[in-house]
């Protein structure tokens, strides 16, 4: 690996890019299926042929090893899926670290949560600052109709776990609700909403 140099790269608050990047990153609705409660309406949606863009986001050029901090933007587009807001699908980090997030531009909410069970939130706008502490898998929702645009930074060897939240789901969801959002206790995990055994 080439030794690593200081550098800088320029971040665009209202669009998210991230200039110079080395990767990035695009998830649509097909790729997180089963991470939505209304499956009728994910089914409706992908059998007429439309599979939205749920977010993008951009890596700067950062070694995911330990000792380093990679970090990446996220824009989350404006959108719901039934009533439940667009959203990113969610992980725990493999080794439990810690995560810093900070809000760019629109208007967005962390819904966070324990193995053991402890479930928490916290508003993500422009200026504000979010710490997840190791432990706590995260997932991002955006409640306005504007795309949310957030940094992430992260250490180098966490690694991503999305195999688990997406079997156990989260806890909350967050729904549409007259012009903002409610937060409601999940009906069921994830996993009832698979199709088969
Ligand atoms: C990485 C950090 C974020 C997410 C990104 C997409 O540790 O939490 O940069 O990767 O917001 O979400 P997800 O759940 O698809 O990775
Ligand atoms: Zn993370």
């Amino acid at each position: 690996m080439r030794a690593p140099r200081p550098f800088r790269v320029m971040l665009d608050f209202d669009t998210g890019s991230l200039t110079p990047y080395t990767d990035s990153f695009e998830r649509r609705l097909s790729d997180m299926a089963v991470a939505y409660e209304d499956q009728d309406a994910v089914a409706g949606l992908l059998s007429a042929g439309q599979d939205p863009v749920i977010y993008t986001g951009y890596d700067a050029d950062v070694p995911h090893a330990a000792d380093h901090l990679p970090f990446r933007t996220t824009i989350i587009n404006p959108g719901v899926i039934g009533s439940e807001f667009f959203m990113t699908k969610g992980h725990h980090h493999r080794r439990d670290t810690a995560e810093i997030y900070v809000g760019m531009s629109g208007s967005g909410l962390m819904i966070m949560q324990t193995r053991d069970g402890h479930a928490r939130s916290a508003e993500l706008v422009p200026s504000a600052a979010v710490y997840v502490p190791p432990g706590w898998a995260h997932r991002t929702v955006n409640v306005a109709d504007t795309p949310l645009v957030f940094l992430a930074a992260y250490p180098g060897d966490a690694g991503h776990d999305y195999e688990s939240v997406e079997r156990l789901g989260f806890s909350r969801r967050v729904h549409r609700r007259d012009g903002g959002y409610e937060l409601r206790p999940a009906a069921a995990p994830d996993r009832e909403f698979r199709a088969g055994p």
